[in-house]
């Protein structure tokens, strides 16, 4: 496979709008000067930004009420991987793609490898999938999977676990995510502690499977499918278990995944502190699990999320060193769009906690200047650096404007000449 946005294609389109780069990014450095920070410092830095993209999140999502299929959308991950090194050509912060089992499950991992390698793509985190039945599955996962209290149900779904662990070596990946489920629907369905006993159970035989170079990274979520209680409902049940697992055992958090107007960044700074932070799924909400796309609606809480983990890599934390991934549902946009839209977003927060004034900050926090700490934060985020952002892209080779150029390109309608049949309309969870 080759690349399908070609180089010289960018650079025409580049070319049209580096004038005006030319001229916003000087105007921001002198702007950054006036409080001693170095634009190219920041930019270098926002050049080192990598986010990795979902492969599920290529094709269009759903609710469970329907899906609405979009124009040539990838079949298989042979497809994701080529949107994918589209999403890289042009933002050049995705070189990492995270893959879903069995979905993206292929019969010559050696092959895929090959094909992500010619694209300049990565693998990231390798997520498992125990939510649900595959065709012709001997136990089903109806009542749970790690926790299920049937013991044939919890071996296949720890020996799934295990499958993905070796594919995931295959391509080089070094984590393993696992979001599981399990829970219930009725008070009194489920015995809480028997059912948290069997899930740790579970994982402690993936945990023994982890090459000693591997996280494994436990993902919350406070309901659905079950609707009463779920078994990693929170960030409290995570930490309990990445605790009893071991030191290579972290918790994730993607922002979908709490109660609304939950303090998330404070959640991360718990985790930071006791070195069990994993990783991230971003995304956005307004009412529970939206899958939104990242900072569409709440831009000051990532910046918030990445002001605790500027300060932690400033701090040079021990233990630190989050994975960053979207996990986002793409309803009535073009995912290519959205996550290109996306990834750009997460790095904008990224930046924009890079230039906040720590100095001053730590001095109002010890002044209880609550107003001047609050501004002080206010400041960076409403700052534009959109110039450093561009530069960033600019430097590595990717496109300035991404989404200009990703229309101009036409990609998506050669895609639709390609890829004539893809996906049902049936309802659909991503
Ligand atoms: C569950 O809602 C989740 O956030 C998990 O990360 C899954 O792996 C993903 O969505 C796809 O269903
Ligand atoms: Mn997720």
């Amino acid at each position: 496979m080759t690349q399908r946005i070609d180089k010289a294609f960018i650079a025409e389109e580049n070319a049209k709008l580096a004038g005006f780069l030319k001229e916003d990014y000087e105007a921001l450095g002198n702007q950054l000067a006036r409080d001693d920070i170095n634009i190219e410092d920041i930019t270098a830095k926002a050049e080192q930004f990598q986010i990795a993209v979902p492969s599920w999140g290529t094709g269009t999502g759903g609710t469970r009420f329907a899906r609405f299929p979009g124009e040539g959308e990838p079949r298989n991950i042979w497809e994701k991987l080529e949107d994918s090194a589209v999403i890289n050509d042009l933002s050049q912060c995705t070189e990492r793609v995270s893959p879903h089992f069995p979905w993206d499950k292929v019969d010559d991992f050696t092959e895929l490898k090959q094909t992500s390698d010619s694209l300049n793509l990565k693998w990231d985190s390798i997520n498992s999938n125990t939510f649900q039945d595959q065709p012709g599955q001997a136990h089903s996962f109806k009542y749970g999977s790690l926790s299920n209290t049937r013991a044939e149900s919890r071996d296949l779904a720890i020996q799934h676990n295990l499958d993905c662990i070796e594919w995931g070596k295959a391509l080089g990946s070094k984590t393993l995510t696992v979001w599981v489920g399990d829970g219930s629907n009725h008070p009194g369905q489920q015995h809480f502690q028997s059912a948290f006993e069997r899930y740790l159970d579970s994982m402690k035989q993936i945990y023994a499977g982890l090459p000693s170079d591997w996280e494994l990274h436990i993902e919350h979520k406070m309901f659905e499918p079950a609707f009463y209680s779920t078994i990693i409902q929170d960030w409290g049940s995570n930490i309990l278990a990445a605790m009893e697992l071991g030191p290579q055992a972290k918790s994730l958090v993607d922002l979908g995944h709490h109660a609304p107007n939950v303090n998330i960044e404070m959640i991360v700074s718990r985790l930071i502190q006791f070195k069990k932070l994993g990783g991230f799924h971003f995304n956005d909400s307004k009412y529970g699990d939206d899958d939104l796309d990242s900072g569409s609606l709440h831009p000051y809480q990532q910046f918030l999320i990445f002001n605790e983990l500027v300060d932690a890599q400033y701090r040079n934390q021990e233990g630190f060193g989050p994975n960053y991934m979207l996990d986002q549902s793409h309803n009535v946009t073009d995912p290519i769009e959205s996550l290109m839209n996306s990834a750009a977003s997460v790095q904008r927060s990224y930046v924009a906690a890079l230039i906040v004034d720590r100095k001053k900050l730590s001095g109002y926090q010890q002044d209880n200047d609550a107003l001047m700490a609050s501004n002080t934060l206010k400041k960076a985020f409403t700052t534009d650096v959109s110039p450093i952002l561009e530069m960033a892209r600019f430097n590595r080779g990717g496109a300035i404007d991404p989404i200009a150029v990703y229309r101009a390109s036409g990609y998506r309608a050669q895609a639709g000449r390609e890829r004539p049949n893809s996906g049902g309309n049936g309802s659909g969870i991503v």
